[in-house]
């Protein structure tokens, strides 16, 4: 691609700005003339070779051009005979450089915004630019246009014409057409016609579209009221705010090339998605919020970057009310369709404008993604994260899960709420489902070699942080060997129970027999676990079962403070009453002398309460201890009384999850 600029008239409207230099060296700018931003923009376009043709004061053109200094090869062609002839013998005067290529013709006094010329450059035929919106002119140049094909261009059209400017893609062929009609005019000596006469004879062979450039700016400039109307619309454009937002903590080229693109419109404010907001929806970046931040700030042509703490724009975009949100054209459907449609209604309320790219899905990326969620998976990552949501959040939800596919399940279920969405942040090792699976009572009776396998069941195929539920612990001397192993498997969180003897489940509550330790016995289990952990990641929780063996308020908060002297670095509290009032006490009583060691809840039974509200009582952690497994044991009893009844298995598979969707759900190392 060659680019042609045609600058070798006097521009004698211009009066005497034009009286010592060619009209094309007109300040448009404090920072610019027509020439230097014309060909800036070429340059950063990706246009290496100009040919500019000269006439009038072609020696200060000459330096000047050349002053700028910019990379792109420029050839300059006079028109020596410019005071007599018309632009279509400059054209004339430079035909064998322009041979064989494609063609960006423009008029030296045409100001155009970035945006206008990216997209002649991009357009895949020959193309004119063209106004639907601006009153067709009087003197100006005008397209009559027929089936979307300009069929001739100039002066003299009115009628079904739109106004036209003399910004031109000309692909090789058709410019080898229009070429040949101009050297044929000027070999006949008709020298002083528009260029487009000859065009014009050529358009039936050609398909010469019409490019709509609305109101961008894109215009010659030919008198001082037009230089006035221009360099408004330049200082407008300069003052124009983009706002982008990145959620990413890899950068990849097609990141950086939609930033570029997004500063050519404007001045680019870029919105940095909070960690947390990241979570609910995505897997968790490797990049705390901060680093992510200096990351994309340090872009060059970076305006400002800003915190965006959700999914929604909603409030980034009526804090800064930018002129253009850009963004991948990726979210017309899924779970971003709903920000979408937000983003669109809320620009369209102060006149705001949504520019989307092409989506770029970059292997290499795809790449880094499969590596950094295996890095999330590895024990580091994966155990100091439970610390750091819980610091983040406030509060975060665990489920249970009992092998590698309800792993699976709770890595990936996401739901999506008014463009936000939610997911769990942690996983529960619980001993009563690990048990069930097996068929055998929660009594400590699965070894925890066993336990053990399943957590590694899990953390093969998910990154989620674990909790593990301890049982009594063992005894201490076992207990520390349990919080090595744990903690070296990249294991969050274990919490072991105040019982001792032959543990049952909580949920028997004192239908059973059961025994709950000393606070002394059980601070030296805790000091002991601390005592064995080599990091401060790896937290011990102390389960409280004064409540569930009706031992009373004082008896339970007697205990928490004890059991946090002792080290423990989080209290659960756990009861089996429907009615929350015990839980509330015991929180809000804790929280009156405690504020930061965090609190953890099971509400299998006190189930009516909302994550919102245990947040508000100062919980950190909801357990929900038990679901998926309560969730399977119907399901699959349907399934076998169903092919019982009916003798064959074409009646259940109704209500079956098809086998390729099961198939799909398990990931494959590649
Ligand atoms: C478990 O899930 O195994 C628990 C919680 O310990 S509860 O069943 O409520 O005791
Ligand atoms: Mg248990």
């Amino acid at each position: 691609m060659k680019a042609l600029i045609l600058n070798s008239g006097r521009g004698t409207r211009m009066g005497v700005l034009t009286s010592e230099q060619p009209k094309c060296m007109t300040e448009v700018s404090p920072k610019e003339t027509i020439l230097s931003r014309q060909l800036q923009m070429l340059s950063q376009a990706g246009v290496e070779e100009v040919v500019i043709t000269t006439g009038y004061f072609d020696a200060v053109l000459v330096n000047y051009a050349q002053s700028l200094d910019l990379p792109i090869q420029i050839t300059y062609v006079q028109n020596e005979r410019y005071d007599e002839t018309n632009y279509i013998y400059s054209i004339y005067c430079a035909r064998e450089y322009l041979e064989d290529d494609d063609v960006l013709m423009l008029h030296g006094d045409m100001v155009f915004e970035n945006t206008v010329l990216d997209d002649v450059l991009a357009f895949d035929a020959s193309c004119m630019t063209v106004s639907s919106t601006v009153p067709v002119p009087e003197k100006d140049f005008k397209a009559v246009i027929r089936n979307d094909k300009i069929v001739s261009v100039g002066v003299e059209f009115f009628g079904e014409a739109k106004a036209a400017q003399p910004l031109y893609k000309l692909k090789k062929d058709d410019w080898k057409l229009w070429l040949s009609e101009i050297i044929r005019f000027c070999e006949s000596g008709d020298v002083s016609c528009y260029a487009e006469k000859a065009l014009n004879g050529v358009t039936g062979e050609m398909a010469l579209r019409p490019l709509e450039v609305e109101n961008r700016l894109c215009q010659e400039i030919d008198n001082p009221e037009d230089l006035g109307i221009v360099s408004a619309k330049l200082r407008e454009i300069e003052n124009r705010t983009v706002y982008m937002c990145f959620s990413t903590d890899m950068l990849h080229g097609g990141h950086i090339s939609i930033i570029r693109k997004a500063q050519r419109l404007g001045r680019l404010i870029i919105g940095v998605m909070s960690d947390e907001a990241i979570a609910t929806y995505k897997r968790y970046p490797l990049l705390e919020y901060e680093d992510r931040k200096a990351m994309l700030g340090s872009l060059s042509g970076v305006y400002r970057v800003v915190r965006q703490d959700s999914l929604s724009y909603k409030e980034n975009i009526e804090k800064l009310k930018p002129d253009v949100v850009v963004h991948g054209d990726d979210w017309n459907s899924g779970f971003q369709k709903a920000v979408r449609d937000e983003v669109v209604s809320l620009l369209a309320s102060y006149g705001g404008r949504l520019v989307e790219f092409p989506y770029s899905r970059d292997e290499k990326y795809r790449e880094l993604e499969t590596r950094a969620r295996a890095e999330l998976s590895m024990p580091d990552t994966r155990r100091k994260r439970l610390k750091r949501e819980i610091g983040l959040k406030g509060l975060v939800t665990a489920m249970e899960a009992h092998d590698g596919l309800t792993g699976l399940v709770v890595e990936n279920t996401v739901v999506h709420e008014g463009g936000a969405g939610r997911q769990f942040d942690a996983m529960w090792i619980s001993s009563l489902c690990d048990s069930t699976v097996k068929g055998k009572p929660d009594i400590e009776l699965v070894d925890m070699s066993s336990r053990y396998r399943t957590v590694e069941d899990i953390m093969e195929v998910t990154t989620k942080p674990i909790i593990f539920d301890g049982d009594t612990g063992g005894r201490t001397e076992h207990f520390v060997y349990t919080v090595r192993t744990l903690e070296r498997m990249g294991v969050s969180m274990v919490i072991i129970e105040d019982k001792t003897g032959l543990k049952k489940n909580s949920l028997f509550g004192t239908e059973v027999e059961q025994t709950q330790d000393s606070i002394e016995n059980f601070c030296e289990k805790i000091r002991a676990g601390r005592n064995a952990r080599k990091t401060t990641d790896f937290m011990i929780c102390a389960r409280i079962e004064s409540l569930i063996l009706e031992q009373g308020m004082e008896d339970a908060l007697t205990r928490a403070f004890a059991y946090v002297e002792a080290g423990a670095d989080a209290i659960m509290i756990h009861s089996r009453k429907k009615d929350p009032e015990e839980i509330f006490t015991f929180t809000e009583r804790f929280r009156e002398k405690n504020g930061h060691t965090p609190l953890v809840v099971v509400p299998t039974s006190f189930n009516t309460v909302t994550e919102e509200e245990f947040k508000q009582r100062g919980v950190n952690i909801v357990i929900y201890a038990n679901q998926l497994i309560r969730a399977t044991v119907p399901a699959i009893r349907k399934a076998a009384e169903t092919i019982l009844q009916n003798h064959r298995a074409k009646e259940c598979d109704d209500f079956l999850m098809p086998f390729s969707e099961i198939i799909r759900m398990i990931p494959e190392e590649t």
